[in-house]
């Protein structure tokens, strides 16, 4: 599947439906890589950091030259990242979208040097990638705190990578839809549309994308109609309920930002991954620890219901956590630093019938068992995916959980052969939805065979 997918300088997440290079992909088919070909490993995340933009952001979508315009929807005449994205430094010889997706990035390349530190320490290759994810991370702490309160935000449900969560219902029911006629789904000529987004979500999107464009891609209050900075200033920790961004009343906001705890939890680890980088190449790694230390309090401050047992999301336009269940709020397990009692009360969520990990379902499913919004096949309405599962099994790993971790490594293992490497899965059957022959499907198998 690996060889079949990659390019010569990176790896498509599937032939068919997404025919460029993906940001989150990317750092996952490199954790899977690692093991067959460090050097590919490294190549596909120095390919990705090479469309790195001047302020520091790594872009969701580096789009392959080669690949006709009318292949995927949106293509880079609608990004016009070369333009639009001048002011934020968009690279002029790579086209590439201007919204990001999940920080995984730092974590990936530690694992690749771990993988082989000979051949990177003689390729230079944490040395090259370190000052890049150093920008990164800039960029996610500062321009990106909207919430004021330390953590990330993201202003597109592309950029959490689970694009029609639930989650997202409520604050996406204040975007007003693009025109249906003003665009073409791609998507729809290679998945069936009863497991993809529905029209109207994709109008969201579109409209939401359009005017972060139209912005010139600047962060802060004030969302594509260009306030700049702001409110965001890594202002400590706390800060609760609708600290910054104009006090949660929407007042000038962007109109979409949400605080979520898989995006956040996955920039801890990469910090915590920067660090030890930091220190191979005889820096100190001290103080980042130390950060990812305050962005643990902070997200726990922020996002931990300690009534419903899990993390959730937090609206920073309304201030408000948003109550829906999605296996996002599970994915800070993965935090060896999360306190044990918060540790042990996500195990017995993801055990619960919210989610029936060890009994009525196989891998994690990515939205609750019982939500009104529940569909286990409509892409991430329910249905589950390969990386949330590796990321849970590696979280239940890191807390002692041996025997949970280890069925639900079997069952990955199975259900990504007898699916052909979907995409997702029912969570419930295994039975295969979406595209097969999937990248990260593929890579995050390899990793979990070692
Ligand atoms: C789309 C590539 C991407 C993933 C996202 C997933 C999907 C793109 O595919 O988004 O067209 O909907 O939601 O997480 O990175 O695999």
């Amino acid at each position: 599947m690996l060889e079949g997918n990659w390019t010569g300088t990176s790896t498509v997440p599937s032939r068919g439906l997404y025919p460029h290079q993906w940001s989150w992909d990317s750092a996952f088919i490199a954790i899977g890589l690692r093991h067959l070909s460090p050097l590919r490993a490294q190549t596909e995340l120095e390919t990705l950091l090479g469309a790195q933009w001047g302020d520091g952001r790594i872009p969701h979508i580096v789009f392959n030259p080669s690949v006709p315009l009318d292949a995927y929807f949106p293509s880079p005449d609608f990004w016009r990242s070369s333009t639009a994205g001048r002011a934020a430094g968009a690279p002029r010889t790579v086209q590439t979208s201007g919204i990001v997706q999940p920080p995984v990035h730092a974590l990936a390349a530690w694992l690749v040097h771990c993988a082989d530190p000979g051949l990177s320490r003689a390729r230079g290759f944490l040395t090259r990638v370190y000052p890049r994810l150093a920008a990164w991370h800039r960029y996610l702490l500062h321009r990106r705190d909207l919430g004021g309160g330390g953590l990330a935000s993201v202003v597109h449900p592309w950029e959490q990578g689970m694009d029609n969560s639930p989650c997202w219902d409520a604050p996406l029911a204040r975007i007003t839809p693009a025109p249906a006629r003003s665009f073409r789904r791609a998507d729809l000529d290679h998945g069936a549309a009863e497991d993809r987004p529905t029209d109207l979500d994709y109008g969201r999107y579109v409209r939401l994308a359009a005017d972060y464009r139209d912005g010139d891609y600047r962060d802060g209050l004030g969302g594509g109609k260009g306030a700049g900075l702001g409110g965001g200033k890594g202002a400590g920790l706390g800060g609760g309920k609708g600290a910054g961004l104009g006090g949660g009343n929407g007042a000038g906001a962007s109109e979409f930002a949400v605080e979520d705890p898989a995006f956040n939890a996955l920039l801890i680890a990469s910090e915590h991954a920067l660090a030890r980088i930091a220190q191979e190449l005889g820096a100190p790694g001290t103080a980042r620890h130390a950060r990812a230390e305050r962005l643990t309090v902070a997200l726990i401050e922020r996002l931990w219901d300690p009534a419903e047992g899990m993390f959730f999301c937090r609206d920073v336009v309304s201030g408000d956590l948003i109550p829906e269940r999605s296996v996002s709020g599970l994915i800070p397990l993965l935090l060896p630093t999360l306190p044990r009692d918060l540790a042990s009360t996500v195990v017995r969520t993801a055990c619960s019938e919210h989610f029936g990990l060890g009994d009525t379902t196989r891998l994690v499913p990515s939205f609750d068992l019982l939500g009104e919004a529940f569909d286990p096949h409509r892409y991430w309405r329910g249905p589950a995916w390969f990386n949330t599962s590796w990321l849970v099994e590696r979280g239940l790993r890191t807390h002692g959980e041996q025997a949970r971790a280890d069925t639900l490594r079997d069952a990955v293992l199975d259900i990504a052969d007898t699916s052909g490497f979907a995409e997702y899965v029912d969570p419930y059957t295994g039975e295969a939805c979406g595209a097969t022959g999937f990248s990260w499907t593929a890579a995050l198998t390899l990793d979990l065979l070692h």
